[in-house]
C-alpha cells in the first residue's frame, strides 16, 4: 500500500514523475489514434511491434526539452511541447481522412496561396472522437489546476537531463534500425509516408519529410533557365521525326493502359507442362492488330512501378535513388500525358487501382499530371479474400473497375494497374490454376501462377470491351512495369529458361516487358526495334496524333526509321541491337559474348554510346531536380494547377455519376450498366 502511495507521490510530486505522466498517456493516446484513425497497413509481429512503440523515442526526446528549463517554466513547456505533437497528430487525422495521406510541408506551404485552401476543404470533417487528440493535454492540465500535480521546483542535474536525451536518441536509432531490417530502402525509397509513420511515427515522419522537403527545395532553388536551354540544345540535336505513315492512326480512340505488374517479356509464349501460362496475352501479341515489341526494356530504378509511370506518362526517368514521384510529384511542374491528352483532344482521363491512394505519392503526383479521376482502394468494395500483397485481386479489381469505366466521357485515356503479380508471388489455393514451377526457388515459383492468373484477368476485361463494343473505339496499350525476377535468381532463372547458366548478360535481357499497342484496325506486327519505357509517350502521341513539338521527352517514337536504338538502364548499362554494357563489361547483343579486347575504333565507338546514356540520364535528372518544366512555356500547353483537382471519393463520384455526357458507355447502353456483361470465375465473387 506504501509503495503504491510513494509511487504516486512521485507521479505527481516530483518532475520526472510529470514527464512519465506526459509521456505514457501521450504514447498510449498516440496509438489508440494510430490504429482508429488511420489505415496503415500493419502486418506481422515486427510491423505491430514497432507501431505500438515508436511514439516512445521521439516523444522522450521532445518532452525532456522541458527537463532543462528551471521552476513552473520547466512544467509549461514540457505542456506546450505535448500540446504541438498533438496539434500535429490532430490535423493530419484530418488531412488523412480526407486526402488518405500524410500532411507534408510542401503542401502545407502551397496550399496557403490557394482559394480554397486546405482549412476550408478540412473544416466539416472534422468528428467528435477526433479531439481525443488533445485528451491527455487537457487531463493534465486539469491536475495541475486542481493541484493533484505539485510544482516539483528542484532544478535536476543537467547531466541526468542529458541522459534522458541519450536514452532517447539511442532508442530512436535502434527505432530505425529494427524498420530498417524489416523494410530495407525504408527511407531512401520513399515508397509510401504510411510505411514512415507505420514504422518510426508520426514525429519521425515530421523531421523526415521537412528534410526531403528542403532538399528538393534547395535543388530547385539552385536550378534556373540556362539549365533548361541545355537541355533543349541537347533534345533538338538529338531529334528523330516520328514514323509518318503512323500518325494520328488512333486519332479520338479511347486509350487504355494496362499496367502488367512486374511481368517480363519471357512470360509471352512461355510453356509450362506443356500450357501457355499467358494465353490471352500472347494471343493479342501474335494479332495482328497488335504493333508488339519484342525488344522493349524496362528501365526503371528504386522508383520501380512509380519510375515506369513517371516515363510512360512523361518520357521523363526516375532517378538515381529513390521514387521521383514520390519526392518531386507534390511540387513539380509537368507535361504530362494525361494534360495533353485532355487539352487537345478533350480526353477525360482517369486512373483505377486496387491498393492504397498514397502509395507511391499517387495521390499527390496525380494531380500534377492533371488526372482528372484517380480511384485507388478506398473506391473499392474490400473484404479479405478480395486482397492480397498490395491491393485487390486482378479479377476483383476490374470487376468492379467497370461501374467507373462506363462512367467515362469519350474519349478517355485510362489507366489501370494491376498488382497481383507482384512479389512475393502469393496465391490462394483457389485462384492457383496452374501447378508452380519446380526450380525449388521459393520467390520464383510462384511467379507463373501470378502471371497466369493476370493473364485470365485480363482476358476477361478484353471479353467485357468486346461484349460492349467499347474494343472498336479503344487503342489498348498493355506494358510491364519492370521485372519480377530479380538479379539474385540467376539458378533458378537458368531453370526457367532451360538454358544452363544464366549470365549478367542474360540478366540485362531478362529486363525485356512487353509492351503492345492493340486496336480495331491498327496495322500490327511484332516489331524488333530496340527501345525502353521512356519512348512509349513519344509513340503513343504520335499514333494519336497530338502535337507536342519541341516537347522535353527523353524518348523517341519507336516507329521511327530512325529510333536510335540505345536503351538506358537506370545505372548507366546499356542495350542496343549491336552491343550492351553490364558494370564495366561490354558484350556483343547478337551472341552474348563478352568484348574482351575491342580495338580502338571500336573502344571509342562504345564508350560514345556509354557517355550518350550518362548525358541523357543526368539531363532528365536536371529535369526533375530542378523543376526546370516550371520555365518552359510551349504554345500548345497551358500549366496544371493540382488545384484544380480533387480526389475525394464522394466529390469525385458526384461528378462522374451527374455527367450527362452522351458519350459514355453507360449513357450509350441506353443508361444502363454493362456489369452484367462483365464475366468473371473469380471464386471469391462466387454466390
Ligand atoms: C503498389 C504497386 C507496387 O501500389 O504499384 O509497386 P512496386 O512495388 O511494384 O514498385
Ligand atoms: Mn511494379
Amino acid at each position: 500500500m506504501t509503495r503504491t502511495k510513494s509511487f504516486l507521490r512521485w507521479l505527481t510530486e516530483s518532475k520526472l514523475g510529470f514527464l512519465t505522466i506526459v509521456l505514457i498517456t501521450f504514447w498510449l493516446k498516440t496509438y489508440v489514434i494510430y490504429l482508429t484513425k488511420f489505415n496503415l497497413g500493419v502486418v506481422g509481429p515486427m510491423q505491430n511491434f514497432l507501431l505500438f512503440l515508436n511514439p516512445v523515442p521521439t516523444a522522450l526526446l521532445l518532452l525532456g526539452i522541458g527537463l532543462f528549463f528551471k521552476g513552473r517554466k520547466s512544467y509549461w513547456i514540457i505542456i506546450i511541447i505535448d500540446l504541438l505533437l498533438s496539434t500535429w497528430l490532430f490535423a493530419n487525422i484530418l488531412y488523412y481522412r480526407e486526402f488518405s495521406n500524410f500532411l507534408s510541408v510542401s503542401i502545407i506551404k502551397t496550399s496557403g496561396s490557394t482559394a480554397d485552401n486546405l482549412g476550408k476543404s478540412i473544416v466539416g470533417i472534422t468528428r467528435p472522437t477526433d479531439f481525443l487528440a488533445f485528451i491527455d493535454v487537457v487531463l493534465i492540465i486539469g491536475l495541475m489546476v486542481g493541484k493533484v500535480i505539485k510544482y516539483d521546483l528542484r532544478p535536476l542535474k543537467l547531466k541526468f537531463n542529458l541522459l534522458i536525451e541519450g536514452l532517447a536518441i539511442a532508442l530512436i536509432g535502434l527505432n530505425l534500425l529494427m524498420a530498417q531490417k524489416d523494410r530495407s530502402g525504408l527511407l531512401t525509397r520513399t515508397f509510401d509516408n504510411s510505411y514512415i509513420v507505420k514504422y518510426l511515427g508520426m514525429n519521425q515522419y515530421a523531421v523526415y519529410d521537412s528534410f526531403k522537403t528542403a532538399q528538393t527545395s534547395e535543388q530547385m532553388a539552385k536550378a534556373n533557365v540556362s539549365d533548361l536551354h541545355s537541355v533543349k540544345k541537347y533534345l533538338k540535336l538529338n531529334y528523330v521525326k516520328p514514323n509518318a505513315a503512323y500518325t494520328g492512326v488512333a486519332k479520338g480512340k479511347n486509350v487504355i493502359i494496362i499496367h502488367l505488374e512486374s511481368f517480363q517479356q519471357f512470360l509471352i509464349d512461355y510453356k509450362w507442362q506443356g500450357k501457355e501460362v499467358t494465353p490471352n496475352l500472347n494471343k493479342l501479341y501474335h494479332s495482328k492488330h497488335t504493333l508488339s515489341f519484342a525488344n522493349f526494356y524496362n528501365q526503371v530504378g528504386q522508383g520501380k512501378t512509380s519510375d515506369a509511370e513517371m516515363m510512360l506518362e512523361n518520357s521523363l526517368y526516375g532517378l538515381q535513388s529513390g521514387s521521383a514521384m514520390s519526392s518531386y510529384g507534390t511540387t513539380n511542374t509537368f507535361e504530362s500525358a494525361p494534360a495533353i491528352l485532355s487539352q487537345q483532344g478533350g480526353y477525360t482521363t482517369a486512373v483505377m487501382h486496387g491498393g492504397a491512394g498514397s502509395f507511391w505519392n499517387r495521390n499527390n503526383a496525380y494531380k500534377q499530371f492533371g488526372y482528372d479521376y484517380f480511384m485507388p482502394l478506398s473506391y473499392y468494395e474490400n473484404k479479405p479474400k478480395y486482397y492480397i500483397g498490395y491491393g485487390l485481386k486482378d479479377k476483383i479489381f476490374f470487376s468492379q473497375s467497370i461501374k467507373y469505366i462506363e462512367r467515362l466521357p469519350q474519349p478517355f485515356y485510362l489507366k489501370l494497374i494491376t498488382v497481383t503479380n507482384h512479389y512475393p508471388y502469393d496465391l490462394d489455393k483457389k485462384n492457383q490454376t496452374i501447378d508452380p514451377t519446380d526450380t525449388g526457388d521459393e520467390t520464383v515459383d510462384g511467379y507463373v501462377q501470378t502471371a497466369h492468373y493476370l493473364d485470365q484477368a485480363i482476358g476477361e476485361l478484353l471479353h467485357w470491351m468486346k461484349k460492349t463494343g467499347l474494343d472498336r473505339h479503344t487503342m489498348l496499350v498493355l506494358y510491364g512495369d519492370h521485372y519480377g525476377i530479380s538479379g539474385n535468381h540467376h539458378k533458378a532463372s537458368a531453370e526457367l529458361l532451360k538454358q544452363d547458366e544464366f549470365t549478367n548478360f542474360d540478366n540485362l535481357k531478362f529486363q525485356r516487358v512487353p509492351l503492345m499497342f492493340h486496336m480495331t484496325g491498327l496495322k500490327g506486327g511484332i516489331k524488333k526495334t530496340y527501345g525502353g519505357e521512356i519512348d512509349v509517350l513519344p509513340t503513343l502521341l504520335n499514333l494519336l496524333g497530338v502535337n507536342d513539338q519541341n516537347a522535353i521527352q527523353f524518348g523517341h517514337d519507336l516507329l521511327s526509321k530512325k529510333a536510335p536504338q540505345i536503351v538506358a538502364q537506370r545505372n548507366g548499362d546499356f542495350i542496343t541491337p549491336k552491343y550492351a554494357k553490364v558494370g564495366s563489361t561490354y558484350y556483343d547483343t547478337k551472341t552474348g559474348a563478352e568484348i574482351l579486347a575491342p580495338d580502338a575504333k571500336l573502344k571509342e565507338q562504345l564508350v560514345g554510346i556509354s557517355n550518350k546514356v550518362t548525358t541523357q540520364l543526368s539531363l532528365s535528372d536536371r529535369v526533375i531536380a530542378g523543376n526546370l518544366l516550371r520555365f518552359y512555356h510551349p504554345k500548345w500547353f497551358k500549366k496544371v494547377n493540382s488545384h484544380d483537382y480533387d480526389y475525394n471519393e464522394e466529390k469525385a463520384l458526384k461528378k462522374l455519376y451527374s455527367s450527362r455526357e452522351k458519350t459514355s458507355l453507360w449513357y450509350q447502353n441506353h443508361r444502363k450498366t454493362t456489369q452484367k456483361k462483365f464475366k468473371t470465375d473469380a471464386p471469391e465473387l462466387e454466390k
